[in-house]
């Protein structure tokens, strides 16, 4: 079932009016807290994961989970965003990524920051950013485990073994 108001919105960035939305049409339709459009990186990324019928375009069933899944993601953005400012700074990310479980050292942060704050400042990550973020940790740390045997965050992998984590997983 595809929410009328999700299939409204649908129908106003379709532009072309052929039940598709190309990367150009969907950056349109996803906006940060700041109503700047998503990084076109971060579009591209969305299609990837929606497009299940390989046409690299989103139709209205490939949207309406691309929208499901921004309002979990939103969800967990706006209770990471203790100030309200709609946007997330390095203190918050900090505490976001304890509270999801993740034990990282405080250098790890600003790596983050330098790369998702697509504004270039390494200041904020918007919502774009932030689900961006998310999504890399979560797939690397899936493709990590596998060679972490004592479960210690430490691995040993070959030369090939890590360009072929990367490559799938980025
Ligand atoms: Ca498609
Ligand atoms: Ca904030």
């Amino acid at each position: 079932m595809v929410d009328p108001n999700v299939a409204r919105w649908f129908e106003q960035v379709d532009k072309t009016r052929r039940g598709r939305l190309n990367a150009a049409e969907l950056q349109e339709a996803l906006k940060n807290n700041n109503y700047s459009s998503f990084d076109i990186n971060v579009v591209a990324a969305m299609i990837e994961m929606f497009d299940k019928d390989r046409t690299k375009t989103i139709n209205l069933n490939e949207f309406n989970e691309l929208w499901k899944f921004l309002g979990s993601w939103r969800q967990c953005f706006d209770r990471f965003d203790n100030d309200r400012s709609g946007q997330i700074d390095a203190g918050e990310l900090s505490t976001a990524l304890q509270q999801l479980g993740y034990r990282f050292s405080q250098h790890f942060v600003p790596v983050l920051m330098q790369k998702f704050d697509y504004s270039g400042r390494a200041s904020h990550l918007q919502f774009d950013g932030f689900v961006m973020a998310l999504i890399k940790i979560q797939r690397l740390t899936t493709a990590f485990q596998p060679y972490d045997r004592q479960r210690n965050g430490t691995a040993q992998f070959t030369y090939e073994q890590f360009l072929a984590t990367v490559i799938q997983n980025t």
